[in-house]
């Protein structure tokens, strides 16, 4: 794992005023999210001087990751920094990150994240009680299931799979002709285990963090979605905060995205590899089955083309 950078930058005055911040993510503690989290806390308390003091949860102690926001609209949780999907009912735009198959390579991915659409995606979920300040990654999602080896959509036919709380990926594995049920991830390791659901999809880091694979022994290297994570403020707590304490996360957690992904994208190879030394089956597709899926799905982008925006899907593909 890359180590935690050193932190730069000199101590923030604030106010006279001491800080509790509680951040609270849907993953576990052996993901790339948490080591993201650490990086957070050691930039915040050291230059903050230790007047903001920040503590760490993790695989959804303080509630799964709408539960999560919700704490935060109420002011009694300070931070979260759940996957963009489960919140596409309440931020539409999001649903752009659902489309499969739409970012090619992480360097796209970060293009549009950290570039002007990634930006006016932060200003639109910053409201109903939020503040978005930066992105980092879940990743390359990847089918595991209980059942059979997938390398075609006609392996899924029936399989119960686990999805996100999102009309998009419901219809993904429909159109595959899978049996998808939404579900929180908070309640996925149990669902897998009782085979309430046959299968899910994660990337490879989170996969392996949920200890999915103790329960699935199959996987298929699908890339069909790639997820970011979105860094969440609660507005009551942003407003109580000086403007310097404000800046001083907002930098935190723009360095916090840079090394986050960077754990994400340099574990995943070899995360790939550790799963299957420990027995799962892992079924790399070949250039034409995954274009078999993607032709598959083509029905998913003319059904949500017009509500998502031809232009935004448009300048996205353009980087291709
Ligand atoms: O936010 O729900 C999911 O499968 C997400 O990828 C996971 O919660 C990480």
């Amino acid at each position: 794992m890359p180590p935690i950078p050193d932190v730069s930058g000199s101590v923030v005055e604030g106010d006279d005023n001491d800080y509790k911040l509680k951040f609270s993510i849907g993953t576990t503690q052996s993901g790339a999210q948490y080591r993201g989290l650490e990086y957070f806390e050691k930039i915040v308390e050291a230059r903050s001087d230790g007047h903001i003091q920040v503590e760490l949860f993790h695989s959804a102690q303080l509630g799964d990751d709408l539960q999560a926001v919700s704490a935060l609209q109420s002011g009694t949780l300070e931070m979260t920094a759940p996957s963009t999907s489960p919140l596409v009912n309440m931020f539409p735009q999001f649903a752009v990150f659902d489309l499969p198959f739409l970012f090619p390579t992480p360097e796209i991915a970060d293009e549009v994240l950290d570039g002007e659409i990634g930006d006016s995606m932060l200003d639109v979920a910053s409201s109903n009680g939020l503040v978005a300040i930066g992105w980092a990654e879940n990743g390359y999602r990847q089918l595991t299931n209980s059942q059979t080896a997938v390398d075609s959509p006609d392996d899924l036919s029936g399989l119960k799979v686990r999805t996100m709380q999102n009309p998009i990926h419901l219809d993904i594995w429909r159109t595959l002709g899978a049996n998808p049920t939404p579900m929180s991830f908070a309640e996925l390791f149990t669902a897998l285990e009782q085979g309430v659901v046959d299968g899910q999809e994660n990337p490879w880091i989170t996969i392996q963090s949920s200890r999915f694979n103790e329960v699935q022994g199959y996987a298929s290297e699908t890339n069909h979605v790639y997820t970011p994570f979105i860094t969440l403020v609660s507005e009551r707590f942003w407003n109580k905060l000086p403007e310097n304490y404000q800046q001083l996360l907002v930098d935190a957690a723009q360095q916090m995205g840079v090394y986050e992904r960077e754990v994400s994208r340099t574990l995943n190879d070899q995360i790939k590899q550790e799963l299957i030394d420990d027995g799962m089956q892992i079924t790399e597709l070949t250039p034409e089955q995954v274009a078999t899926f993607q032709q598959s799905l083509s029905p998913v982008y003319d059904e949500w083309r017009e509500q998502i925006g031809g232009d935004l899907i448009d300048a996205i593909r353009a980087r291709s």
